[in-house]
């Protein structure tokens, strides 16, 4: 089995730490990149870290994992609530996936309480932050070594 895990970050994360950091707090795009490689180091493994602003890009990387990767950590951001495609993507591919959000997704505005991609995760973690990503990647590495 490869030891590599697919991270994909969605539409306008590439953002973060410019703007909203109330929100979303100061830390970079490029910081979590280096604290999931950290990690997922840490634990005999690797990762490829992706960001796209393009629903059709982010399908395709999904299908790519599906050949090249043991497991997918996604932060689908606001296609999370409007994207039947995603879901899909994460249903062709037999792989586990956990969804990731930076912010209690539950605790915000009500469109932000659905997710097309939960009902095709393995699990879900929301409102921990970037540590979020961390969890997500120690998870996968446990069930897929278990
Ligand atoms: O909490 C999360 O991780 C989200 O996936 C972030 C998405 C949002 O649409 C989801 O409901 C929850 C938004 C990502 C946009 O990030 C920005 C960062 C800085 C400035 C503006 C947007």
């Amino acid at each position: 089995m490869t030891k590599t895990l697919f991270v994909l970050n969605g539409p306008n994360l590439n953002m973060l730490g410019r703007r909203e950091p109330g929100i979303y707090g100061s830390i970079t795009l490029s910081d979590i990149e280096e604290m999931c490689r950290k990690k997922a180091a840490s634990l005999g493994w690797s990762i490829e870290f992706r960001q796209s602003n393009h629903e059709g890009q982010i399908i395709d990387w999904i299908h790519e994992a599906g050949e090249k990767a043991a497991g997918i950590l996604i932060n689908p951001a606001a296609y999370t609530h409007t994207s039947v495609a995603l879901q899909d993507a994460v249903r062709a591919v037999s792989l586990p996936v956990i969804e990731v959000h930076l912010s209690n997704i539950h605790a915000r505005e009500a469109f932000r309480h659905t997710s097309f991609i939960s009902p095709a995760a393995l699990g879900v973690i929301c409102g921990l932050g970037a540590q979020g990503y961390e969890f997500a990647i120690e998870a996968l590495v446990h069930h897929l070594e278990q």
